[in-house]
């Protein structure tokens, strides 16, 4: 691929991806959505990658889908925007669902659309101050996409998730905080630090309960108790079975830090 449309760092243990389209507040074109898609799968690759940090750069986090790349006034046939999402958005709202590792993201700014969506489809969403969650779909007469019902709904229940759909308002990042939508608003100067120090965190951590966590979370929200108590019974036999808990156990026993990054 010819242009930076997202940078791809690997750091110490996790992987910091960044959406590099500032002058469109990262909207997505498509060599944007291709490059994600291929750092995501490199970082799920990499035995070395162990959590994600997924920011964007300049003072948006995401505009959502670039409007200029999808222009419904120009001659010819109306754009197919199913295909669209079944093609780009769909894909990779799965794909960052079923990694399994830990993704941080770092919302640096405004996060628009499907960009608030792609957002809200990471296991911990930090945000800066000045950030703020819009459901623009109303304003340009389209429906929440990339998953954007499903997460409004299940955090907020009905009625924030109707009034923000339907209305296109901007959601402050301290009340998307105070909501539940995500996991905490901290000041602008702090964002990439305290995203750092979380995605640091899970690289030392127990990788094997991270990925089986996700999943029993994720699980959740449809399973009933009978089912969810059943699969938790599975998944601990698999974690208890793990290196990460036979360290866990000893480092406890023997009053020191667990080394979850050992080699076996
Ligand atoms: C943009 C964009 C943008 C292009 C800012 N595109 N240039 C999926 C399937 C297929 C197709 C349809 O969509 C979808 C899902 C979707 O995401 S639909 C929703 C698409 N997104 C939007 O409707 C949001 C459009 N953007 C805005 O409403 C504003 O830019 C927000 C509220 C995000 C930020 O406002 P400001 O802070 O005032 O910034 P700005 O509007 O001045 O934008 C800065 C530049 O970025 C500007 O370019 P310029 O050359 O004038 O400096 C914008 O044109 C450009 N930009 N969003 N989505």
């Amino acid at each position: 691929m010819t242009s930076d449309a997202v940078l791809h760092e690997k750091l110490d243990g996790y992987a910091r991806v960044t959406l590099n389209r500032p002058q469109r507040l990262n909207a997505f074109n498509e060599d944007q959505h291709l490059q994600l898609r291929a750092a995501l799968a490199e970082c799920a690759a990499d035995a070395d990658c162990r959590a994600v940090i997924v920011t964007g750069a300049g003072r948006g986090f995401c505009a959502g889908q670039d409007l200029s790349d999808r222009d419904p006034t120009l001659d010819g046939p109306r754009p197919d925007l199913g295909l669209t999402l079944e093609t780009y958005y769909n894909p990779l709202i799965r794909q960052m669902r079923s990694l399994a590792k830990p993704v941080v993201c770092a919302v640096n700014g405004v996060a628009a659309g499907a960009g608030a969506n792609i957002a809200l489809a990471a296991d911990i969403v930090i945000a800066a101050r000045s950030a703020s969650f819009i459901q623009a779909f109303s304003r340009i007469g389209l429906v929440p996409d990339a998953g954007g019902t499903y997460w409004l709904t299940r955090h907020l229940g009905e009625a924030r998730a109707k009034a923000l759909a339907l209305t296109g308002d901007a959601l402050p990042a301290e009340t998307a905080a105070e909501w539940g939508l995500i996991w905490k608003c901290v000041d602008d100067g702090d964002l990439q630090a305290e995203a750092e120090a979380l995605a640091q965190r899970f690289a030392n951590g127990p990788a094997t309960a991270y990925a089986l966590t996700k999943q029993l979370i994720h699980a959740a929200s449809t399973n009933s108790l009978d089912e969810q108590l059943d699969m938790e019974r599975s998944f601990q036999r698999e974690a208890g079975w793990s290196d990460d808990y036979r360290e866990g156990v000893a480092a406890f026993l023997q009053k020191r830090k667990a080394d979850f990054r050992r080699k076996a």
